[in-house]
């Protein structure tokens, strides 16, 4: 199939592209090297040394004999090169990754706010628009959060994206309903992804676009078996206060000898999944898609759950590394149970990667490997949730 990978030069989108183009698919990048952009706006980089996009396809090109194609637009500015892109190339399948994905970058400042909610917003809106406008049936899997749902149980498990329940209206009368999972952002990125959930809503039922959205959890881990294979195809590994997600972290500061920055009680349970996974996941979604006319289709993909705490203490049993209790720079929850269903993705044949397997050969062919590229100025977590955090008011994470 032909597909567009929007976002395709970033830390899910690259190894998925290689992943789909093994697979025989015939790809093309989409990106405007933003991410790339963001590395030098912050002074930070990845740990891993990332070749430029024209290095990385030349060198998939010769490692593997296949052509990945790219593009630069920017999805979100330039909705004519998209929708020409669309006309010219008739995709079968968009895949979206093609927005700003780190909550501490979203909550630094209001430029930052915005910057996340324009681009975003823009970025999801232009794709549905010049599908519909190309008039081609293109069905679009995007990278949506588990953090839309918030991260409480309800007292139940989190489904795969719709409650379909009788609602007892006004009067006694019972009428069967199905309703958008209720939404609890905890960032001004997390809520642009509550957003596109309804963009993708009214285009469904308006105008009968195929959409899925990937309802996905925290990604561990860095390579695959296609960014293996030689250096210059490395994946990137972020480790910075905005841009490293919390396994990472935790497996890099072991690497260093740096305390794992457990923020808070460390009570946060959260849902994870491995990278290789996350690849897998997009190739099951681009398999079965819904069919015209019908409800977005919502997967979760995630395969594990796990506490905060217990990570660090998993991450310190294989390598003796101190954990430190900072305070939480974040508004949320100091403690939480979290239940979600997975099994769309199971019962399509999805193998997880479990962590138990996977930590210590991470800790060894990343951290410890690249640990002389770390710039430990870098690792604490500046970016502060409310006002009074900024304003020095000694913050309570328990009391959130
Ligand atoms: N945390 C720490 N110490 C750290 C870093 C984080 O205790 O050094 C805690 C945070 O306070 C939070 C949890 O770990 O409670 C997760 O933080 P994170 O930075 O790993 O993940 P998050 O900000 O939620 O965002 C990441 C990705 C985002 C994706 C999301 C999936 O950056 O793109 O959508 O994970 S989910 O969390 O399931 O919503």
């Amino acid at each position: 199939m032909k597909i567009a990978v929007l976002g395709g030069d970033g830390f899910c989108g690259w190894p998925a592209s290689l992943y789909l183009s093994e697979q025989g698919h015939e790809v093309t990048i989409i990106d405007n090297l933003s991410r790339r952009g963001i590395d030098a706006e912050l002074g930070a980089d990845s740990l891993t040394p990332i070749s430029s996009i024209e290095e990385r396809l030349a060198a998939w090109r010769e490692v593997s004999g296949r052509s990945i194609g790219y593009h630069s637009i920017d999805v979100a500015q330039d909705y004519d090169g998209l929708l020409d892109f669309f006309r010219e190339e008739e995709p079968g399948a968009v895949i979206h990754f093609a927005e700003q994905r780190a909550a501490p970058y979203s909550m630094k400042n209001s430029q930052n706010k915005r910057y996340t909610v324009d681009n975003n917003i823009n970025a999801t809106h232009n794709v549905l628009a010049a599908i519909v406008e190309s008039g081609l049936d293109i069905h679009v899997v995007h990278l949506g959060t588990m953090g839309v749902y918030g991260y409480g149980t309800a007292g139940m498990e989190i489904p795969e994206g719709y409650l379909d329940v009788l609602v007892e209206v006004p009067g006694g009368k019972q009428v069967e309903q199905s309703i958008l999972y209720p939404s609890n952002p905890g960032s001004v990125y997390h809520m642009t992804k509550v957003l596109d959930q309804h963009l993708f809503a009214y285009y469904a039922k308006n105008d009968e676009l195929r959409v899925t959205d990937l309802h996905q959890g925290i990604i561990w881990g860095t390579h695959t078996s296609q960014t293996s294979r030689d250096d210059r195809l490395i994946n990137r590994f972020d480790y910075d206060g905005d841009y490293g997600t919390v396994l990472n972290r935790f497996i890099i500061q072991a690497g260093v000898g740096y305390p794992l920055t457990v923020h808070g009680t460390g009570g946060q349970t959260r849902a994870f999944i491995h990278i290789s996974d996350m690849a897998r996941c997009i190739e099951l979604a681009l398999e079965n898609p819904p069919a015209r006319g019908e409800r977005v289709k919502i997967i979760n993909q995630m395969t594990e759950t796990h506490r905060v705490r217990d990570l660090a203490e998993l991450v310190s049993r294989f390598s003796g590394a101190r954990i430190e209790h900072v305070p939480n720079p974040r508004k949320e929850s100091a403690e939480n149970e979290l239940y979600v269903s997975n099994k769309t993705f199971l019962e399509l044949g999805l193998k997880p990667t479990t962590l138990s397997e996977g930590l210590l050969r991470e800790i060894e062919e990343v951290a410890i490997k690249y640990a002389d590229r770390v710039d430990l100025s870098k690792i604490p977590a500046q970016s502060l949730w409310t006002k009074e955090q900024a304003a020095g008011v000694p913050h309570d994470s328990r009391a959130v």
